[in-house]
């Protein structure tokens, strides 16, 4: 008998009822909230991976909530998790990038779970064939909150946050506050298996992830972090690499180790990306994996939002190159 280890092939479903007994209120509920999510993206990645097949390449011609050019993957995606999602009745109201308000549901009073999603982020580098990704985070709805307030809440009180990046292969991350994992999608088989056991961010890295184009930009401390790093200055020589697609740079530090940033810019003073489902999902992650995440003054998940697509700057990555930026800071 061969020596070789038999591998348990453990899949997402058995790892989300695993991590299930955490929330014994739940009562499979929240699994069965997971599962919706999980599908989605199922459906998203045999899009995302015919793109150029099918007559869903270029933009739609509409233009979302944040001004973009919306593609035609963008409205798939975001028909695909309300679809999902919607039919889930624990599921009390949806908050997605692509529409202005979220979406609530009538007679689901009993409802427990919020979820925030940018269905697909990345979906200006489709047409190159460039990785792009599914974000979302899961928030306990308060008793009887309604609108737009229910989901106001800071990063601290997500109950689970995770992504999934289309790329070579097809990777859904999660934490539920308990580690971090990964999972591949199997193709044969159509099941997404545990590949990343309690992954752990490197307490440094040797790459920084900067749009470098918009650096005149930055605040003044940006630059001189940046420069520091190109330089060399902070004791470790580093090189960049920038995909311009959140969860595609994201997914890279988290393995790796390093640091992603986006800045304040004159055309976005509070940054690019959006706290509620880009930066706080992200830095949920990156915290469970032992790194450190900031909006540039303080902890990411310590803010409180005052609107659902609102933005934020966004340092993350390993504690060591988080730490630096924040002595940088600190010394004035
Ligand atoms: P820039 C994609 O449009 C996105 O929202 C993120 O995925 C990505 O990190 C960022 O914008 C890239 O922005 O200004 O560098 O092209």
């Amino acid at each position: 008998m061969s020596e070789q280890k038999e591998r348990l092939i453990v899949t997402v479903q058995q790892h989300i009822l695993q991590q299930q007994q955490q929330f014994p209120d739940a009562g499979g509920v929240f699994s069965w909230l997971l599962s919706g999510i999980t599908l989605a993206t199922k459906m998203i990645q045999a899009k995302v991976r015919r793109a150029g097949l099918l007559d869903i390449l270029g933009d739609a011609g509409e233009v979302n909530v944040q001004g973009e050019t919306q593609q035609k993957l963008d409205i798939y995606a975001n028909e695909a998790v309300h679809h999902c999602l919607g039919i889930r009745d624990s599921v009390a109201q949806l908050v997605s990038e692509e529409n202005e308000e979220p979406r609530s549901f009538d007679g689901r009073e009993d409802a427990k779970y919020i979820v925030v999603f940018d269905p697909l982020d990345g979906s200006s580098n489709i047409d190159v064939n460039v990785s792009v990704g599914t974000t979302f985070a899961v928030l306990r709805r308060s008793a009887g909150a309604k609108g737009p307030e229910a989901a106001l809440q800071p990063g601290h009180q997500q109950v689970a946050a995770g992504y999934v990046v289309y790329g070579s292969s097809t990777i859904l991350v999660y934490t539920t506050g308990r580690g971090v994992y990964g999972f591949t999608l199997d193709p044969a088989v159509g099941a997404y298996v545990l590949s990343h056991d309690d992954i752990k961010m490197p307490p440094h890295g040797d790459i920084y992830s900067v749009n470098e184009a918009y650096i005149d930009d930055f605040p003044d401390v940006y630059q001189r972090y940046i420069t520091g790093l190109r330089r060399g200055t902070f004791g470790r020589r580093y090189k960049s690499r920038y995909i311009g697609s959140m969860v595609s740079d994201f997914h890279r530090t988290l393995l790796k180790g390093g640091v992603f940033l986006y800045p304040p810019t004159h055309s976005h003073a509070e940054g690019k990306l959006r706290l509620l489902y880009e930066a706080n999902p992200m830095a949920f992650i990156a915290e469970q994996a032992g790194g450190k995440a900031i909006d540039g003054r303080r902890r990411v998940l310590d803010v409180q939002p005052h609107s659902i697509h609102q933005r934020t700057p966004l340092i993350l990555g390993s504690r060591e190159e988080v730490e630096t930026f924040e002595r940088l800071r600190d010394e004035g």
